[in-house]
């Protein structure tokens, strides 16, 4: 492929982009990227390729532009199947991998946002309750998924991987923001091993800022 051919519309610090970005080097691909980080003042091109949504990230293959995240990662999956894959080929794992995916955007995720939203010292303890029950739901979904190997998806960083491992920035400022540990050894052995092992990934090491969306949570 070209590398005009391929563009991202995106930016560093949004865990979204970075899912994208992780997925085009698993596939060996290169990619223009475009940043789009003053929401306030948002391209022509953006408007264009996002109209119903107006948001990041953007994957503009050739003439074709697409959305969302997660439908992003399964096109560039089915677009180019050597290499790697993202999704796993036999069904039920991918059933269960979407799944995952499904609960970390839909369920886990929408809490951190609430936990800033909540007024007062016992509403906020709820709601960090059920962020801590999330992290333990996942970490039992780790263990069986990965099925005694290093990843979601086996020997190989996934679908699943790439979804909550590019929250992993938020995790650890959400953590400085409260002052505690959130995905520790103690709480959530296999995820805190599985923690480091992602960010140290080659793939993955130069596109997510493990601290980068800190400023946002301040
Ligand atoms: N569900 C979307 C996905 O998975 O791609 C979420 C994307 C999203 O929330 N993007 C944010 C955005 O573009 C940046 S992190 N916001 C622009 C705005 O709110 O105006």
């Amino acid at each position: 492929e070209a590398i005009t051919n391929i563009k991202v519309l995106g930016t560093s610090t949004s865990p979204f982009s970075n899912r994208v970005e992780i997925a085009l080097n698993i596939k060996s691909l290169d990619y223009e990227f475009i940043v789009e980080d003053n929401f306030n003042n948002k391209s022509e091109l953006l408007l264009q390729s996002n109209p119903i949504h107006k948001k990041i990230p953007i994957l503009i293959h050739g003439d074709k532009a697409m959305c969302e995240s997660l439908v992003i990662l399964q096109y560039i999956d089915e677009t180019w199947p050597d290499g790697l894959s993202i999704l796993p080929s036999d069904p039920y794992d991918c059933a269960i991998a979407r799944f995952w995916a499904t609960y970390v955007d839909n369920k886990w995720f929408p809490l951190m946002l609430e936990i800033r939203e909540a007024m007062g010292k016992d509403a906020k303890k709820v709601v960090l309750q059920n962020i801590i029950e999330g992290l333990d739901q996942l970490e039992e979904a780790f263990v069986k998924c990965s099925k005694g190997k290093d990843f979601f998806g086996g020997d190989n960083i996934g679908y699943v991987d790439i979804v909550l491992g590019c929250f992993l920035g938020w995790i650890r400022g959400m953590e400085m923001m409260l002052g505690l540990n959130l995905v520790y050894e103690a709480q959530t052995p296999s995820l805190a091993k599985w923690a480091e092992r992602f960010l140290s990934e080659k793939v993955v090491k130069d596109v997510i800022l493990e601290h980068g969306v800190l400023d946002f949570l301040l």
